[in-house]
């Protein structure tokens, strides 16, 4: 059984990698800042150039990009090559309007995948392995990067999206799945299900890899006896191109970072200033391989440790801790990305004060979203079937901009209680970090 998918890559000597990073580095560099004006506007702010980048060691020179900056550029601000050179976007759920697209030349594309078939042989898939992507399939990144990890490894690719978990169950049992990709919330759900149903005994499930969003050592520890299964993580974000970042190996220690394709810095979120390994930070990645949509110092804004010992499986790929936090707002609901912003935007828009909490919780291991309203006085005197109207108005609304149902409820003016700071806005009680 072969180990690796790309032994010469994720094996190679440490003074390879750094090779390969400079050399791409220094071309990443300037083909941006010869095909991005959004780019060569930010760096001559920052006063410098693409000859100023002679290596990795110059990469604190460049400016940061962030979330705020791809959706400035919205939608063909930051394309590096001509549209008609790609042949693919991906995008994450938000705002109407202020998504992110990311887009894809073949090559693109290609390197993507290998990543990801990368995270599947590591989790022991072969030729002879059933994937069964549960991910979904679509804008989201899920799908279509483990679908297209499992073709490069030759599985036997089952393409079921997310959701209809009897479908789910019945193709994994009468198919033979081997391999599962999912969100860990959804494996644990199927793992429920399936216990339930007494159907353990059906399943030829060997690994599982999972991603998206934060999941804990006890979750995986719970899926993995639910499923009878190895559970690897799986990280990475639209915007670096989807899944297949960084991936767990057999030794689940971490997450190994595609250093040919990614160069990962840990910086102070505040001051902006790089960290040496081992310190707590916000990851920042620079993409050094893709072509249509390359970024330069992408702030993830994920917190997390690098860990640069060597490790048992032979990969010599820096390893990333598992996020352990968020240096914004976000939150992961269902694996969906909510901004609070986006429910306060439908919250003004539809006339109620700013004075609302957001409830994330978990009933077993499925996210509920619950956003609590303070009515205006005017509403508060209203009968109590026009409050549940204009209740189920406000889920639609909600469910518009995020994609996702969240439980509302008007309360009573002056309920939510005021605070001397900073407004507690989130109650996240998942304790996921
Ligand atoms: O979630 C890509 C993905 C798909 C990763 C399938 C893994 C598997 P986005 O929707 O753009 O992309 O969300 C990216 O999700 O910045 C993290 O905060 C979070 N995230 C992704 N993977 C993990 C993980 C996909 N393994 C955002 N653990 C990222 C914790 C994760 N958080």
């Amino acid at each position: 059984m072969n180990k690796y998918y790309q032994p010469e890559a994720e094996c190679a000597s440490r003074e390879q990698i750094r090779a390969w990073q400079d050399e791409r580095l220094v071309a990443q560099v300037k083909h941006v800042y010869e095909n991005v004006e959004y780019y060569r506007n930010l760096m001559k702010e920052k006063g410098v150039e693409p000859g100023d980048i002679k290596g990795i060691d110059d990469l604190p020179l460049l400016p940061f990009l962030t979330k705020d900056d791809l959706r400035e550029c919205y939608p063909y601000g930051l394309l590096a090559t001509p549209l008609s050179d790609c042949v693919r976007i991906q995008s994450t759920s938000g705002t109407t309007g202020k998504r992110v697209v990311a887009f894809y030349t073949q090559a693109d594309i290609d390197l993507w995948e290998d990543c990801c078939a990368r995270a599947i042989v590591a989790a022991g898939g072969t030729k002879e392995d059933v994937v069964q992507v549960s991910y979904g399939y679509g804008l989201f990144t899920g799908g279509p990067g483990l679908n297209g990890g499992s073709h490069k490894v030759g599985c036997l690719t089952l393409p079921l999206s997310s959701g209809n978990t009897e479908r789910q169950i019945q193709f994994m049992t009468d198919l033979g799945a081997t391999i599962l990709c999912c969100t860990p919330s959804y494996a644990a759900y199927l793992g429920e299900t399936i216990e339930e149903k007494g159907l353990k005994d059906k399943l030829k499930l060997k690994a599982g890899i999972f991603g998206a969003e934060a999941w804990t050592e006890e979750m995986r520890r719970d899926i993995e006896n639910k499923l009878g299964i190895k559970a690897f993580d799986i990280y990475g974000l639209t915007e670096t191109s989807g899944p297949g970042v960084s991936f767990e190996c057999m030794e689940q220690g971490g997450m190994h970072i595609n250093e040919d394709h990614f160069i990962p810095e840990i910086i102070n979120p505040k001051t902006g200033e790089v960290l040496p390994y081992g310190e707590k930070g916000e990851l920042v990645f620079t993409s050094i391989t893709k072509k249509a949509f390359p970024l330069l110092r992408y702030r993830t804004k994920d917190i997390c440790v690098l860990n640069p010992e060597p490790c048992a499986c032979g990969r010599t790929l820096i390893r990333m801790s598992k996020p352990m936090g968020r240096s914004d707002d976000m939150l992961i609901v269902k694996g969906v990305n909510v901004f609070p912003s986006q429910i306060e935007t439908v919250l003004l828009n539809k006339g109620y004060p700013a004075n609302y909490q957001i409830i994330v919780s978990r009933e077993g291991y499925s996210d509920v979203l619950e956003v609590n309203v303070e009515m205006t006085p005017e509403m508060f005197s209203d009968s109590l079937s026009r409050v549940s109207v204009k209740e189920k108005e406000l889920v639609e609304a909600l469910k518009a901009m995020l994609g996702i149902y969240a439980k509302v409820r008007l309360v009573a003016p002056k309920t939510i209680t005021r605070s001397e700071g900073k407004a507690v806005r989130i109650i996240d009680k998942r304790n996921l970090y």
